[in-house]
C-alpha cells in the first residue's frame, strides 16, 4: 500500500469513527438513562437539566467539588451555579426492574425522604429542591450503617 493510500485509508477511518453515532455502556453519571439507573431532574416533569445514579450518593453537595447535572453536557462546566445538584430536584424517573430508592432532605440518607419504587416516575417530587442524598434498597448499604436504606420494594 502506498503511503497515499495508507494516508487515505486512515483519514477515512477517522471519518467514520467520527460519525459512527457512540457505543452505549450504560456508564453512571454520563447524563444518559440506563437499566437500573435513576435520573433526576432540576425542573418538574422531566426536564432537564438532569443526572444519572447507579449508585448510592451521600452528599450531593459534595464541598467544594459539588455535583452539578451532566445533561446537557454544558452543565459539567465549572462553576455554572445553575447546575448544581443539591436542593434542586423536582422530579426522579427511576430505571430500575428490581429495586427502590429513596431521596432524602439531607446529606448521609438523614431528613424527610420519599421513596420511589420500580420503575416509579415521579413529576413532582414530595420535598421540592430539597434533595442532598439517595440511596437503593438492594443491600449495599446495610442496616447498621443506615436502617433508612433498608425498606421493601
Ligand atoms: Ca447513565
Ligand atoms: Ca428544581
Amino acid at each position: 500500500m502506498s503511503v497515499r493510500k495508507l494516508l487515505t485509508a486512515v483519514i477515512a477511518a477517522a471519518v467514520s469513527f467520527s460519525v459512527v453515532p457512540q457505543p452505549v455502556w450504560a456508564a453512571e453519571n454520563d447524563g444518559y438513562c440506563d437499566n437500573n439507573e435513576v435520573c433526576v431532574y432540576k425542573n418538574a416533569n422531566l426536564y432537564t437539566p438532569r443526572s444519572d445514579f447507579k449508585l448510592y450518593y451521600d452528599d450531593m453537595h459534595g464541598g467544594l467539588d459539588f455535583h452539578t447535572y451532566n445533561y446537557p453536557p454544558e452543565c459539567n462546566t465549572y462553576a455554572i451555579f445553575d447546575c448544581r445538584l443539591n436542593d434542586s430536584i423536582s422530579s426522579v424517573d427511576s430505571w430500575s426492574d428490581h429495586r427502590s430508592l429513596r431521596i432524602f432532605t439531607d446529606a448521609q440518607y438523614d431528613g424527610a425522604f420519599q421513596t420511589i419504587h420500580i420503575y416509579g416516575r415521579v413529576m413532582q417530587v414530595q420535598y421540592n429542591d430539597q434533595t442532598s442524598s439517595l440511596c437503593w434498597n438492594d443491600g449495599g448499604i446495610p442496616s447498621s450503617v443506615d436502617p433508612d436504606c433498608t425498606f421493601s420494594n
